[in-house]
């Protein structure tokens, strides 16, 4: 079987959400590293964004796709549970992640650091203010979630922790972030428990570039 080839960038967490799964499942992938809205991935995604997928004659676009085609063709842990409830579970918190609290921790909340609309390209203060509330508010609702297993489905590592870890990974970096995640304990705990696995040291982003908010 041909090598995947993941089209994305080792700074990106839907990037590196897609290199988790390879790495947890053992799969030999190369990564190809591009800028966003590169032609190669407009190639494949409609909108220019990353990850992208080849593998053979296969291409693929959206994180999540990408990571359910690995799991179903290569051997190794299963990622997406097959029993209904569990699968449930790990669709649940994959999808509100992806549509509510990425949107908060790193669209808002961290792109006011790293991508900032302000004149001298200083951290946006105001909006940063603005959306501490919610990132309090949607690492809470982790918290909780994680309390009694330790992971986000049931009691075993799924897809639905990998989609998550690269996100808290990066919204501890700034200060508002790491107090508001280490105020929410259990969460705390469930981060630095499965940031020691291999697959997580493995695909851990390099510095950012000179010019831009070093946050790492
Ligand atoms: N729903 C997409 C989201 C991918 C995404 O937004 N990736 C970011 C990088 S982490 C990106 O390409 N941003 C550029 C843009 O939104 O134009 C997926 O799951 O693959």
């Amino acid at each position: 079987m041909p090598k995947p080839e993941i089209i994305g960038s080792a700074r990106s967490t839907y990037t590196r959400v897609v290199r988790m799964v390879c790495e947890e499942k053992g799969i030999d992938y190369g990564l190809s590293e591009c800028a966003l809205g590169a032609p190669e991935l407009l190639a494949i995604h409609p909108l220019g964004k990353m990850p992208v997928l080849r593998h053979g004659d296969v291409a693929l676009f959206e994180s999540r796709a990408i990571a359910s085609y690995l799991d179903r063709s290569f051997p190794g842990p299963q990622l997406f549970p097959s029993d209904p409830h569990l699968a449930a579970f790990t669709e649940q918190w994959v999808s509100l992640v992806n549509t509510a609290i990425d949107r908060t921790l790193i669209r808002t909340y961290l792109y006011a650091y790293i991508a900032p609309k302000t004149p001298d390209g200083k951290p946006d203060r105001a909006a940063i203010d603005a959306v501490m509330p919610a990132v309090r508010q949607q690492l809470e609702i982790l918290d909780r979630a994680v309390a009694v297993t330790g992971y986000l489905a049931g009691d075993q590592f799924t897809f639905a922790d990998i989609n998550l870890l690269p996100i808290l990974d990066r919204v501890r970096l700034p200060p508002e972030g790491a107090d508001a995640l280490a105020a929410a304990s259990h969460l705390a705990t469930y981060y630095a428990r499965h940031a020691a696995r291999p697959s997580f040291v493995r695909t851990v982003p390099p510095a950012a570039p000179p010019g831009r908010a070093r946050l790492n």
